[in-house]
């Protein structure tokens, strides 16, 4: 494993940050502050706020107040301006950018600068929706005099709140419906992976976007995100996270019945049949749990596999696994970062150890040989011999780890695929296009992968079912997730 340090980092990176509200950048009202962990090291690299109830009800006050002020009145045209101004800055911008999320959360640079791309995607795609809200005259069914008018109107304050596991992902799901809608936002990121979502808002700042129309308070969960959960004047929360935090948003927001938006965990099935290019599928359904150290909400990290090509599958999984290069994100060569956490690591090797009980660790299984850098590295992890109903299987341990599980029949496979809890993602590989259809449309999940995993378009979007929650992302129902609609009907008659 190789420990770069010989990196120019970011003038960003260092110091105590604060939060940004009505355009202001202000330390927490309390005064006190959270170490920003590189977790490669272990290192401190500065400061975040530690917000709570008071600054969440300033933001909120600001926002409010952007909301009802001059941003009501921008046309779309200015508003899809505006956004691809924030295209421009963002990407001009985006080395950098990167480096913080390496640095924040330790995915490698192969990854956070590979993200470029689809961050222009997103952006445009949330450009090209600002006329979503449109008033439109739709024929209707009543006398000649009555004219109707039907728009869609911003529903006006949205909370954010975010994970740890791509930031300068999650952001973009907020900011990019609140900008082309005409909401306003307060975005509260994980207290562990803030520093990109803090310097995205300084160069949307330097773009142009209005002061108080969007807001990023820092801190704890409990402290900022419950106070975000149950503000009044919040009118929309959209969370991405854990299912226990949801199930605590849900019913913190019920006192002004809040509109939700909820992306949780998965245990996401991906099923590789007998007649699969095995060239493609061993590699594509390993990083299909691997890639970001396994810390992505739609991780395929049940691999149910047909018995024919079981034996054959395993032996070469295992075999991938131990190629890949675990080290610092800085590194070029470095295919997976560290966990973002002692905590994660912590979590992620209890589910090792389970594991080992319950079925056979074929590759992985321990933090990497060299490992005393203080940073939270684990190998890259396989089971085999493996039960649909074991701990390894049921639960989203978040983290490098393929359980690996026989099956026979089509039929068993679909069966096998639903039978957890979640409904996020499920992937398939497999020669036969018919299968191939069947199977996809019969796995209970938001978004299924066949011959491939983990792709995404922001125009075509993702979401879950059951309880890997609801409310799509991307797409034009994601627009309309930050609109209510609206009827007027006018006797224009004598
Ligand atoms: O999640 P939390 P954690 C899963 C994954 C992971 C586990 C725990 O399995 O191992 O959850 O991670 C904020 N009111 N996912 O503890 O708590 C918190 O500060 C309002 C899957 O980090 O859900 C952070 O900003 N907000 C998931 C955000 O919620 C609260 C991604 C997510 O943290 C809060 C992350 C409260 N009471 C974890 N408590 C995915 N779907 O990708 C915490 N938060």
């Amino acid at each position: 494993m190789t420990l770069t340090t010989t990196h120019e980092l970011p003038a960003f990176i260092g110091g105590d940050k604060t939060n940004l509200i009505g355009g202001q950048w202000l330390p927490a009202t309390s005064g006190n502050t959270i170490d920003v962990i590189n977790p490669a090291t272990g290192g401190a690299l500065g400061t975040i706020a530690a917000g709570d109830a008071a600054d969440v009800d300033r933001a909120v006050k600001a926002a409010r107040t952007a909301f009802e002020g001059e941003w009501s009145r921008w046309t779309p045209h200015e508003r899809r301006k505006l956004l691809l101004r924030v295209h421009d800055v963002i990407l001009e911008n985006f080395d950098e950018l990167a480096m913080i999320e390496t640095l924040d959360m330790g995915a490698p640079l192969s990854r956070t600068q590979g993200l470029r791309e689809w961050t222009s995607q997103v952006l445009q795609f949330f450009a090209s929706q600002t006329g979503a809200g449109t008033v439109a005259a739709p024929p209707n069914s009543l006398p000649g005099h009555i004219l109707t008018l039907r728009s869609l109107r911003p529903v006006g304050v949205v909370g954010g709140i975010i994970p740890w596991n791509g930031p300068l992902i999650g952001l973009w799901w907020i900011f990019g419906p609140a900008l082309a809608t005409g909401c306003t936002a307060v975005l509260k990121p994980a207290e562990d992976a803030s520093l990109s979502v803090l310097r995205v808002a300084e160069l949307m700042t330097e773009a142009g976007v209005p002061p108080g129309v969007i807001n990023v308070v820092t801190g704890y969960g409990k402290d900022v995100g419950a106070a975000l959960a149950e503000h009044d004047g919040v009118d929309r929360i959209a969370f991405t996270g854990s299912v226990g935090t949801a199930q605590t948003i849900v019913r913190a927001s019920a006192g002004n019945l809040k509109r939700l938006q909820m992306e949780l965990g998965g245990k996401s099935p991906d099923i590789v049949f007998a007649d699969a290019d095995l060239d493609k599928a061993v590699p594509g359904a390993a990083m299909g749990v691997y890639t970001n150290s396994g810390q992505v909400c739609v991780a395929g990290t049940r691999i149910l596999v047909q018995r024919p090509i079981h034996d054959e599958f395993v032996e070469r999984i295992a075999e991938f696994t131990q190629t890949i290069r675990v080290g610092d994100g800085l590194d070029p060569d470095t295919q997976l970062g560290p966990l973002i956490s002692g905590r994660q690591l912590d979590r992620v090797l209890r589910y090792i150890e389970i594991g080992s009980g319950e079925a056979e660790l074929m590759a992985g299984g321990r933090r990497p040989e060299g490992e005393g850098s203080g940073g939270f590295f684990i190998e890259p992890t396989v089971f085999a011999g493996a039960t649909n109903d074991m701990t390894i299987a049921q639960e989203e341990i978040f983290g490098p780890v393929a359980t690996v599980i026989p099956f026979d029949t089509e039929a068993e496979a679909i069966h096998l695929a639903n039978a957890t809890p979640y409904g996020l993602a499920g992937g398939l590989w497999t020669e036969n296009v018919g299968r191939a259809h069947r199977v996809s449309q019969a796995i209970d999940a938001g978004t299924v992968w066949v011959n491939c995993y983990g792709i995404l378009d922001p125009a075509i979007g993702f979401g879950g079912t059951k309880m890997s929650g609801y409310g799509w992302k991307g797409a034009r129902d994601h627009v309309e997730s930050y609109l209510y609609p609206k009827a007027v009907y006018m006797n224009i008659g004598e």
